[in-house]
């Protein structure tokens, strides 16, 4: 089996105006789809938060992907790394790839090389990576701070139509009582257990409220996260660790860096979890060193596939670490990728964040993926299970045209709305 053609797509979905940290949500999400097709005529699919930056970098790996046996992973990284890598040529045209396009582009195509595997094999994914250990995956409500609308062409305004969770979705939350219909209405949607909450938006005091009326609505049997994207001092998380400890279930990257993450884990009785500090297999000697954090939130795309992942997970095992897994606005493919995943790593045992219930759209046949009680049942069909909707792909390939947007800036998305703001990487 050969890969004969890489098609590399960049797409922008519709993404509501979610707060963070960073700013603004802008109304498009933007993600780049592979498809490789082999001379058997096979199609396998990969997904990675994307942008003119990753799809530049995939077109330049075609000329490698091509010819290869989707098998022969080693070889195909060994490959990138000779060409794109510090010390390859592309170091010498300017045009070496820093780690995390390194990372990204390995994992859309790994990622799409497993989809072939399976689908040349007749076994799911979860099986090429040594098994199921769990045939459900549980993902957890990620909850916004957010401005009304829906995103999309709609931007700003709603759609008077909706009803049900995407009548809740275009709904503002700017304050506890806003953010706890939202955890009603999308637990209710599509059953999670576990609820996580993005802060760094407004004043801790507000979003540790935010917390303790989660608490209030929904009992002490709910797992609770609380993320402020490292915008505390040291100081303030601290204070508001000290207030919430046997509230929260994890305490997320409230501040930045692996010394200061260690100083608050040191104060505070929660365990700490970060996709900030921790987030490549460099950084795990500092994070071993000064005992950065209990928990490493995975991430396939951004740690370089779904064997790097494999490994980390091991890796978590040996240095007392436990594994959850982060999430960016995404698609199905992004998705059943998580899913094949987390049923295949023994440690992971949080439910996943996921960003999926925030968008509308997806280039899967049939349609979203269905949560069941906020799990996702590990596919038996080959590959990843699923299959592209070509239709679909193309009219979110003319949104990506269309949209203007090149990157994720969400800076400029929150001067749109408050002129003159800027991001500041210690806010409180
Ligand atoms: O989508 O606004 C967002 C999140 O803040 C995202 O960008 C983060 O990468 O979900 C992420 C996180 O857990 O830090
Ligand atoms: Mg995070």
């Amino acid at each position: 089996m050969r890969i004969n053609e890489m098609h590399v797509t960049p797409i922008a979905i519709s993404d509501p105006p979610l707060l963070n940290a960073a700013g603004l949500h802008a109304p498009f999400a933007l993600r780049t789809i592979v498809e490789l097709t082999t001379n058997d005529g096979l199609y396998g699919l990969g997904e990675v938060p994307g942008g003119a930056e990753v799809t530049t970098a995939l077109e330049a790996a075609r000329a490698i992907v091509i010819g290869r046996d989707p098998f022969h992973l080693n070889a195909l990284a060994r490959a990138l790394d000779e060409a794109f890598g510090p010390s390859g040529p592309g170091r010498v045209h300017g045009a070496a790839w820093n780690r995390r396009q390194m990372a990204l582009v390995f994992s859309a195509v790994e990622v799409a090389c497993f989809d072939l595997m399976g689908k040349a094999t007749g076994r799911p994914v979860v099986d090429l990576l040594g098994g199921a250990v769990r045939e459900r995956v549980p993902f957890a409500a990620y909850l916004f701070f957010k401005h009304a609308g829906a995103g999309g062409a709609l931007g700003f305004d709603a759609d008077p139509a909706a009803v049900g969770w995407p009548a809740s979705r275009q709904a503002a939350a700017l304050d506890p009582d806003g953010v706890v219909a939202q955890a009603q209405a999308m637990s209710l949607a599509f059953g999670f257990q576990s609820l996580k909450l993005k802060g760094g938006v407004f004043a801790p005091e507000i979003e540790a409220r935010t917390i303790l009326a989660l608490r209030e609505a929904f009992g002490p049997e709910t797992p609770l996260r609380i993320d402020p994207n490292a915008v505390w001092s040291v100081e303030t998380a601290i204070r508001w660790g000290r207030e919430l400890e046997g509230v929260l279930e994890y305490y997320e990257d409230p501040v930045r860096g692996q010394d200061n993450m260690a100083a608050v884990r040191a104060a505070v009785k929660i365990p700490l979890a970060t996709n900030m500090c921790t987030t490549s297999f460099a950084d795990l000697p500092g994070s071993v060193r000064v005992g950065a954090e209990d928990i490493i939130l995975s991430d396939h795309h951004a740690w370089g596939g779904l064997r790097s992942s494999m490994e980390l997970g091991r890796i978590c095992r040996t240095f007392g670490r436990g594994l959850s897994m982060h999430s960016n606005s995404h698609v199905g493919i992004s998705l059943a990728a998580m899913t094949h995943l987390a049923a295949a790593m023994p440690n992971l045992t949080y439910a996943c964040d996921t960003h999926y219930p925030w968008q509308s759209e997806d280039v899967i046949v049939g349609g979203k993926l269905r949560f069941e009680d906020g799990a996702l049942p590990v596919s038996r069909e080959p590959g990843l299970g699923i299959e592209l909707d070509r239709a679909a792909l193309a009219a979110l390939h003319a949104n990506y045209k269309a949209c203007g947007l090149a990157r994720r800036d969400d800076e400029a998305e929150m001067q749109k709305v408050q002129p003159g703001w800027r991001f500041q990487p210690t806010r409180w």
